[in-house]
């Protein structure tokens, strides 16, 4: 007992010691001990900081390189663009883009925050920095109405990498419509290098009809208030991160994600179909976890992963609640180049038959559609690409190439060449059992497709002229004939 009453008094006049210590360093930038303090680092130079938007973040901060002024201008825009294909919606965004642009700054550094809120706009609108150490995240001091600037300044305390997002009322239905981005504050001696960086912000969206319903839709606040959103997507659209939006890499290199997740309402469970991370922030924080699979994303909050590819083909980031990946929108895609290494992976090695005879076949959910009535040939056309981009593509392929032994091709197709009806009753009936199609056997089956008798006249009409089937129009009549 009497040995723990002196340890205790030991450790205190240690704790003591310490604090005596800190107190004293407090007072310069850095004492001999490396002791730094961001409120009171001495502020060497100012710069503009540079307006870089996602997927793309700036230059690292140079290790040591003392604590900046940075300038830091931001315009809010409210403005049409695209959601989805052939679907839009009436963004508000920080810099004309969701997420806003990147804020890459350094513990110590001192901002100067200009918001502009763009004299076309028609709200009023602020910005919560959750770097910001002071009322609201800087909330109150840039609220701004349309066509006016506000300024305020911060000094970055905590490094770590930080939502910043709008807080003006309705706080929800601001956030719903796109305005948030990240900012990044590196510690003085900054982070780790590594090949690649990329930024990614989730996002969830309530839109006044379903997934995919074309033209321009309005914001629903019953969906937000319910949290049940139509759009689950990576940077402001779906598509953002796919095609030819999809974000490199090499083999052999060492990528850092910046991953956000504005909200408003959804969880992330962040994922990369096809690697393990190697490192996490865990909440973009100091904290480091190694060799994860899913780190979770709070909506507000953040979270740096890295791993490095080893072998190339393309690695695939999803929300893992996986509705919302492949059937809302939360997908991209890491196209990885290089060489192959079947040490680490071998490929198919071999496909050898495994049947069973009388196999269930997979029946797709039903959907509600309004009919979308096109008139031209070109509108058909135009239409059905979407029709097969939303329903068919991600069977048989861009192009309508297929894949050898498993889902036929619909270029040039000997199977309906000529007979459209064909096509049309595959697509409305289902087609199962064994059909040649140019020369390779397939005997497999596919679901009769929800769609409506339009929808099925216009995605034939494409696929009969631009996959070289000939050409030819079909109508909706000649689809409600081939209905059984
Ligand atoms: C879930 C995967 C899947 C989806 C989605 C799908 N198909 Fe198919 N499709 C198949 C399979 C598998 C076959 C071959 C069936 C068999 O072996 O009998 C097939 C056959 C066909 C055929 C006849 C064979 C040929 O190549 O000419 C046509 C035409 C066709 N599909 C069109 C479409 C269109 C148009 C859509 C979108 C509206 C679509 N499919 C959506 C899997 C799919
Ligand atoms: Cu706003």
């Amino acid at each position: 007992m009497r040995k723990l009453a002196t340890n205790l008094l030991n450790a205190t006049a240690v704790i003591l010691f310490i604090s005596f210590f800190a107190f004293l360093s407090s007072c310069s930038n850095e004492n001999n001990l490396g002791y730094f303090d961001a409120a009171t680092a001495k502020i060497i130079g100012e710069i503009n900081h540079p307006d870089v938007y996602a997927p793309n973040v700036p230059p690292p901060v140079k290790p040591n390189r003392g604590a900046l002024k940075q300038i830091i201008n931001m315009e809010v825009v409210e403005k049409v663009g695209r959601l989805a294909d052939g679907v839009e919606y009436d963004f508000w965004t920080f810099s004309g883009t969701v997420p806003g642009q990147f804020i890459r700054i350094a513990e110590g550094d001192e901002v100067e925050f200009h918001l502009k809120n763009h004299p076309d706009n028609k709200f009023a609108h602020n910005i919560d920095l959750h770097a910001v150490t002071g009322p609201g995240g800087g909330a109150a001091s840039s609220f701004t109405a349309p066509g006016h600037e506000s300024i305020f300044s911060f000094k970055a305390l905590n490094p770590g990498l930080y939502v910043y997002h709008c807080a003006t009322a309705p706080v929800g239905m601001h956030i719903a419509n796109g305005m948030y981005g990240l900012i990044l504050v590196e510690p003085k001696e900054g982070l780790p290098e590594v090949d690649r960086e990329y930024y990614i912000m989730q996002g969830d969206f309530y839109t006044a009809g379903k997934y995919g319903d074309r033209g321009l839709q309005a914001f629903s606040m019953q969906k937000a208030l319910e949290e049940n959103p139509d759009y689950v997507v990576f940077n402001g659209s779906v598509g953002s991160l796919t095609g030819d939006n999809s974000l490199q890499a090499e083999v052999g290199e060492t990528i850092r994600l910046y991953v956000g997740n504005g909200g408003p309402n959804l969880v992330s469970s962040f994922h990369v179909i096809g690697e393990i991370f190697d490192k996490v922030y865990v909440e973009g924080g100091d904290m480091i976890n190694n060799n994860v699979q899913t780190t979770i994303i709070p909506a507000g909050g953040a979270a740096i992963v890295e791993f490095k590819v080893d072998v190339p083909g393309e690695a695939i980031l999803v929300d893992h609640s996986i509705f919302r990946a492949f059937n809302k929108g939360a997908i991209g895609k890491i196209h990885i180049s290089g060489e192959e290494n079947k040490a680490i992976y071998s490929g198919k090695l071999d496909d050898r038959i495994y049947q069973i005879e009388g196999g269930a076949i997979q029946v797709m959910p039903e959907v509600e559609k309004e009919p979308i009535i096109a008139g031209s040939l070109k509108e058909k056309i135009t239409e059905g690409k979407i029709v097969y981009d939303n329903f068919c593509k991600a069977c048989h392929q861009a192009g309508g190439k297929g894949f050898t032994g498993v889902y036929p091709p619909l270029a040039n197709s000997s199977y309906f060449k000529g007979e459209p009806n064909k096509a049309i009753s595959t697509i409305v009936n289902g087609l199962s059992g064994p059909i040649m199609v140019n020369g390779t056997e397939y005997n497999s089956a596919m679901p009769a497709q929800v769609l409506t008798d339009e929808e099925v006249s216009n995605v034939v009409t494409y696929i009969l002229n631009d996959f070289d089937n000939g050409g030819g129009e079909v109508t909706p009549a000649q689809v409600k004939a081939q209905r059984k």
